[in-house]
């Protein structure tokens, strides 16, 4: 056998063992359509995504490029590195384990994780496009806790005041993961520093999910949270945190995750990459979680639709406006969220729109009396003025996908219902 196809079945033996202790006793898969086994991707019912305003643990979507790491929280650390220099910030590299992290103050906040990737089926339905094919079910809102981001790197050097000279050139924080990844040597991505030494942006490095420990699945022990950025830069089972002067070079941060303009594929996309910026900030999205295309509703009866609407970069999701005409006419639909700040309210008018929003707003509309063809499409919009476009615009790599949402249920005649 020559020595290259040796090291190929030896390298596809090594994946194929690190997928031998996967957390399937943590996977509640009724909950779940898996589009995935190794690397596990699981995407949630939209039916069950609907029923909680902050999603249970067992109902959050599992996205992975590669393994599940098994890490023992006792003996982890990680490394925390100050890679560049300048009067104020010496260079340095510390190790952090569990209890530094417990030991700085801690922060929750429930915020939505969403996948770039979501929706992508609606992209594929145009042409082809290059990842795992979700759904709207890529989408939750759980409950994050543990220390700023922002603390841990001033315990380590970084000056904690933006007017800095620091910061007067721009600077990056790159996360990597323990564990392997199906595209380059570990599963690393980038933000830029100055979004994570605001404290209003909330960004955590996370030991609990919905006030336990986090899973396995989801980045025990310590996993960063990046309120309002894509779940790209959400990194699992932390391996090292450095602030340095470029972004990350990681496949998932340079050759991933970006919107690629029309005339990209997946021969040329290299001559493109370089010329477009990595995802961070999600775009307005809103999708309707009830009724399913599969549901069967009564004609001339009342129906609650369902759903669900978000935001990126900290920006509120103000209305969410539904069509039952095909988009010629449209109606406010009633939302329900949480503030920055914890306060759940239904209520718009004692919203202060200043404040960062990073949950989800939940969101339910009533038909009076359900059509026989009932066309029934969702517009979100945010407080920047941006709404969900008629039509999807594809890209090759498939992300980003937040086309006007349109759900058509079956109908049944009341009276054949009632028999
Ligand atoms: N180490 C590591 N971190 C990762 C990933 C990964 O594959 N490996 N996937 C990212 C992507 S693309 C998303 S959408 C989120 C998903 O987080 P979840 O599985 O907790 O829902 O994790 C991010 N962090
Ligand atoms: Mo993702």
């Amino acid at each position: 056998m020559a020595s290259s196809t040796l090291q190929a079945s030896k390298n596809s033996n090594s994946m194929a063992n690190a997928y031998a202790d996967e957390p399937w006793g943590d996977r509640t898969l009724s909950n779940y359509i898996v589009r995935a086994e190794h690397p596990f991707n699981a995407e949630v019912r939209l039916d069950k995504l609907v029923e909680d305003f902050v999603t249970p643990t067992d109902k959050h979507f599992r996205r992975n490029h590669g393994p599940i790491p098994n890490i023992n929280g006792a003996e982890w650390s990680m490394s925390v590195e100050i890679g560049c220099s300048a009067a104020s910030a010496k260079p340095c590299t510390k190790t952090i384990r569990l209890e530094d992290l417990v030991s700085l103050r801690q922060f929750e906040v429930v915020a939505v994780l969403e996948c770039a990737g979501n929706r992508r089926d609606g992209l594929k339905a145009i042409k082809p496009v290059n990842g795992v094919i979700w759904g709207p079910g890529t989408a939750s809102n759980s409950r994050w806790g543990g220390c700023r981001l922002r603390d841990v790197l001033v315990a380590a050097g970084v000056p904690s005041n933006l007017c800095d000279p620091f910061y007067e050139t721009p600077r990056h924080v790159e996360f990597a993961a323990y564990g392997e990844a199906s595209d380059d040597v570990h599963y690393a991505s980038s933000i830029s520093l100055e979004w994570v030494m605001n404290p209003l942006n909330m960004v955590l490095v996370a030991t609990e999910m919905n006030g336990k420990p986090l899973c396995r699945d989801h980045g025990y022990p310590a996993r960063i949270v990046a309120p309002g950025l894509i779940g790209a830069r959400w990194v699992k089972w932390l391996k090292y945190i450095r602030v340095q002067d470029k972004e990350s070079d990681n496949f998932y941060q340079k050759r991933d995750y970006k919107i690629l303009p029309p005339m990209a594929n997946g021969g040329n996309c290299e001559e493109f990459w370089p010329q477009f910026p990595a995802l961070m900030e999600l775009n307005i999205q809103g999708v309707i979680c009830r009724p399913t295309a599969e549901e069967r509703l009564c004609v001339d009866k009342p129906y609650l639709v369902r759903g669900y609407a978000l935001s990126g970069g900290g920006r509120a999701v103000d209305r969410v406006e539904i069509s039952l005409d095909d988009g010629n006419t449209w109606d406010l639909a009633s939302l329900y969220t949480m503030h920055a700040k914890g306060k759940e309210s239904d209520n718009q008018s004692q919203r202060d729109w200043a404040e960062k929003q990073w949950s989800w707003v939940l969101w339910s509309y009533r038909i009076d009396n359900v059509p026989a063809n009932c066309n029934i499409a969702c517009r979100a919009w945010d407080s920047g003025g941006n709404k969900q476009p008629s039509a999807a615009v594809w890209n090759y790599r498939g992300v980003m996908n937040n086309a006007v949402f349109r759900v058509q249920p079956q109908t049944t005649s009341s009276a054949h219902s009632r028999l």
